[in-house]
């Protein structure tokens, strides 16, 4: 294996920065830059840091001896203060040196084939530190903790499970009468598999929709109390709000968080007839906002014709009405209103907004995500989702074929070539072509 190097913190100024060597001749070349180093296995040292002579700054050298390192290598890391300056003079000394430059995801490759973590880890470590969503960031920790890989090997012992039985039946005819090893046996367990494989993809693309978030619009009138509304979900002057009818003209987006999920609320110009082609402009845009929303409060102002409103509401906008939810606004100025059914009730100004709330939550268990499934998904990538669909062909082929009473040799092989595709996804066995694509779509010192 090559010693390489890398900067693993960012290219630019932070406050600490760090660069990893990695490789058999690490230690040989940590005696070369820190002549006083111990080199003491795994432990830290202070050091002050001289190339050609030259002082480049106080930095902590950590020591990590094979195996006991993130890769498995002899490793050191070099932490400096953050600045590019000291980066780049450490990184082309390296240069110099008889190591090479870290290629993307080449540490994790070291890791990997030194069995400190397997394929699935290392995407999900390559996940984790990519996403910016907490949905995808947390079930990415899991996987790190094996919930993957584990769900997986279950599926490899139920494939070799069946192999056995198959086993058997072919070396104890005989056997083939008791129901465990006849066809119908075979055939339950293997339908078995198939639903969990079925679960298992449903939910992680679930799990996928639920991190694209919810987009939710907010139309009315001009005045309703849009821009309030965003405010009080935001809890801060987010908008301008005025009582002056088109006060928002341009689109507003804000995201928050609700129970982890990533919500988008969109804060439109309020709509109305008008001889204003700037107004006119905003207009469009709110309608358009309208056809990209999962959910859209009509907001009505409790105080005026609400039925008008309505009416004229929907001539202008032409979009799926399951999405539209009625509100009336300002019910703190319209009591009489609180009792109305068909509509969501609310008073922004006074941060009443609890009924829109629970609405959105509602709409997210139903629509979205429950909290169940979304315990039960596992992340996986799209990489990973391909693979596990062969395998799930594999299935209703080998269900098809136990259906045709087909010779179990043929089915062996079939479960066979299902089992090989789960050991590649686990990196139990080596595809290059797999590592190869899997590996260079990480980060370069990763
Ligand atoms: N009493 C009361 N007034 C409210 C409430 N919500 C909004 N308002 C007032 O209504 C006026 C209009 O509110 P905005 O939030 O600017 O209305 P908008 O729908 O964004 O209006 P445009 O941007 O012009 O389309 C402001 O003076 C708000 O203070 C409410 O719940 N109760
Ligand atoms: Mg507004």
């Amino acid at each position: 294996m090559d010693t390489i190097f890398s900067l693993v913190t960012k290219p630019i100024n932070q406050n600490v920065g760090i660069i990893r060597i990695s490789g058999p001749e690490t230690f040989l070349l940590t005696k070369k830059i820190f002549p006083f180093t111990k080199l003491n296995h795994s432990t830290l040292e202070v050091h002050k840091l001289f190339l050609n002579d030259e002082f480049i700054d106080d930095v902590i050298l950590l020591i990590f001896a094979s195996p006991k390192s993130f890769t498995g290598e002899d490793t050191i890391e070099i932490q400096f203060h953050g600045s590019m300056y000291i980066a780049d003079k450490i990184l082309s000394f390296l240069e110099k040196q008889d190591v090479r430059q870290a290629k993307a995801g080449e540490f994790m490759q070291q890791a990997f084939f030194n069995n400190k973590i397997d394929l699935i880890q290392s995407e999900a470590i390559n996940e984790l530190i990519t996403t910016e969503d907490k949905l995808v960031a947390k079930k990415a920790s899991e996987n790190i903790n094996n919930k993957q890989s584990n769900e997986l090997k279950d599926i490899l012992i139920h494939l070799e499970d069946i192999i056995a039985l198959i086993q058997v039946s072919i070396d104890y005819p005989e056997n083939t009468d008791l129901p465990k090893y006849s066809h119908e046996g075979i055939g339950k367990k293997v339908k078995k598999l198939k639903e969990n494989i079925e679960k298992i993809l449903t939910n992680s693309n679930k799990l996928l929709n639920a991190s694209k978030g919810v987009k939710i619009a907010f139309i009315g009138f001009p005045n309703v109390g849009k821009s309030t509304l965003l405010n009080s979900f935001l809890k801060k002057e987010r908008a301008i709000t005025s009582n002056i009818a088109g006060t928002t003209r341009d689109l507003i987006e804000s995201i928050f968080f609700l129970d982890g999920l990533k919500i988008t609320l969109i804060d439109t110009a309020g709509i109305r007839k008008t001889n204003s082609i700037l107004e006119k402009k905003s207009i469009e845009k709110a309608i358009l906002a309208t056809k990209e929303a999962d959910l859209i409060f009509m907001l009505l102002d409790s105080t005026k014709d609400i039925k008008k409103q309505e009416e004229e509401l929907f001539k202008n906008i032409d979009t799926n009405d399951l999405k539209i939810v009625k509100v009336l606004t300002k019910i703190d100025k319209n009591q009489s209103k609180r009792s109305e059914k068909d509509y969501l009730k609310i008073s922004a100004l006074n941060n009443e907004i609890s009924e829109i709330i629970d609405y959105i939550k509602l709409f997210i268990k139903n629509e979205v995500i429950n909290f169940e499934e979304e315990e039960k998904a596992i992340l996986i990538t799209s990489f990973q989702f391909a693979n596990l669909q062969e395998i799930l062909d594999s299935l209703i082929k080998i269900e098809s074929f136990i259906f045709e009473k087909v010779e179990f040799d043929l089915i062996s092989y079939e479960i066979e070539r299902a089992m090989d595709i789960i050991k590649k996804i686990l990196g139990i066995k080596k595809d290059p072509n797999y590592l190869n694509d899997l590996f260079s779509r990480f980060c370069i010192g990763k």
